[in-house]
């Protein structure tokens, strides 16, 4: 009955500038208005400090981005994710760029034996620093998460892995790089690319997650990236990939999760204004949010 919102306004995960407003975006589509109205407690804990982008010079020592900030930003997330769970609340965390879930699920892990997730995407976010085709830490959160990856990603929040490989389902997927392939196929990882939707269905694609989680773990936590969506209907991200998941079936997908009562953390991330339609994407968010949080159920 509690929430805490968690504004993460990372942008160091990625090369396009504006995903650092993602948060304000959402907040201003009205997300806390839209909770209340459900009769939730909501308490806005802002934005975590993000260090400035002239204050520190990296270091080139590895391919990958913005390591230090990256980081040193987690490292807080962490923190504050933690805390709010320790006092019985329920984390919605908004972005930002992905890189954000390294620190969220470091956060959260640590309250369960065995913590489930749903990594809602276009992409597999499974590239370690050997694989990554771009070296933009957002394609790595998932891999980092399972221990895979460089080490001061792997074990931020100091413990290493936070989720196993077979309490992971992966549903959007359609631009996977080779390495991500590969990683998928070593660890048979769950997913359901576009193809299985189509070929399935959304209604049966969320029944076997739910029944695959509910047997495995003991939470599960949703990582919902916009770009999952079709561009047509969210706009507004870095990294649009055509032929995505529709607005019609991602809140069946939210509704039938409210449903099942399986979801104890959850984050809406990717959403760059500056390259929405009149905040769009935003807005999409806050629906599939009021769906995630029962609004069709009452
Ligand atoms: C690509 C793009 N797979 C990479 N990744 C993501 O750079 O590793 N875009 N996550 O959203
Ligand atoms: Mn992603
Ligand atoms: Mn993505
Ligand atoms: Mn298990």
């Amino acid at each position: 009955k509690q929430i805490s919102i968690i504004g993460v306004p990372i942008d160091y995960g990625q090369s396009r500038r504006g995903v650092d407003m993602g948060p304000s975006a959402i907040r201003y589509a009205g997300v806390k208005e839209r909770l209340e109205k459900l009769s939730y407690t909501v308490t806005d804990l802002g934005n975590v400090s993000i260090p400035n982008r002239h204050k520190k010079q990296e270091q080139m020592t590895s391919k990958l981005k913005n390591l230090s900030q990256v980081i040193e930003i987690n490292e807080s997330v962490a923190k504050k994710v933690d805390h709010e769970i320790e006092k019985g609340s329920f984390p919605l965390i908004f972005g930002g760029d992905h890189s954000l879930s390294i620190g969220t699920i470091a956060g959260i892990a640590k309250h369960y034996q065995r913590l489930g997730v749903i990594w809602y995407d276009a992409h597999g976010d499974l590239n370690t620093d050997q694989t990554s085709p771009s070296g933009n830490i957002h394609g790595m959160p998932l891999a980092a998460t399972l221990g895979f990856g460089h080490h001061k990603l792997t074990n931020l929040y100091g413990y290493a892995p936070k989720v196993k490989t077979e309490h992971v389902v992966i549903i959007g997927a359609r631009d996977l790089d080779p390495g991500e392939k590969d990683f998928i196929r070593k660890h048979n990882i769950k997913v359901f690319t576009m193809h299985e939707i189509d070929r399935l269905g959304m209604p049966q694609v969320i029944e076997e997650t739910i029944a695959y989680l509910k047997e495995r773990t003991d939470g599960v936590h949703l990582s919902l990236d916009l770009d999952g969506l079709d561009p047509t209907e969210a706009p507004g991200v870095g990294t649009p990939v055509i032929g995505g998941l529709t607005y019609r079936e991602s809140h069946l997908a939210m509704e039938m999760l409210a449903e099942a009562e399986l979801i104890t953390s959850a984050e809406f991330v990717e959403v760059n204004p500056i390259l929405d339609e009149k905040n769009k994407t935003a807005t999409l968010a806050v629906g599939l949010i009021g769906s995630l949080f029962g609004e069709t159920l009452k």
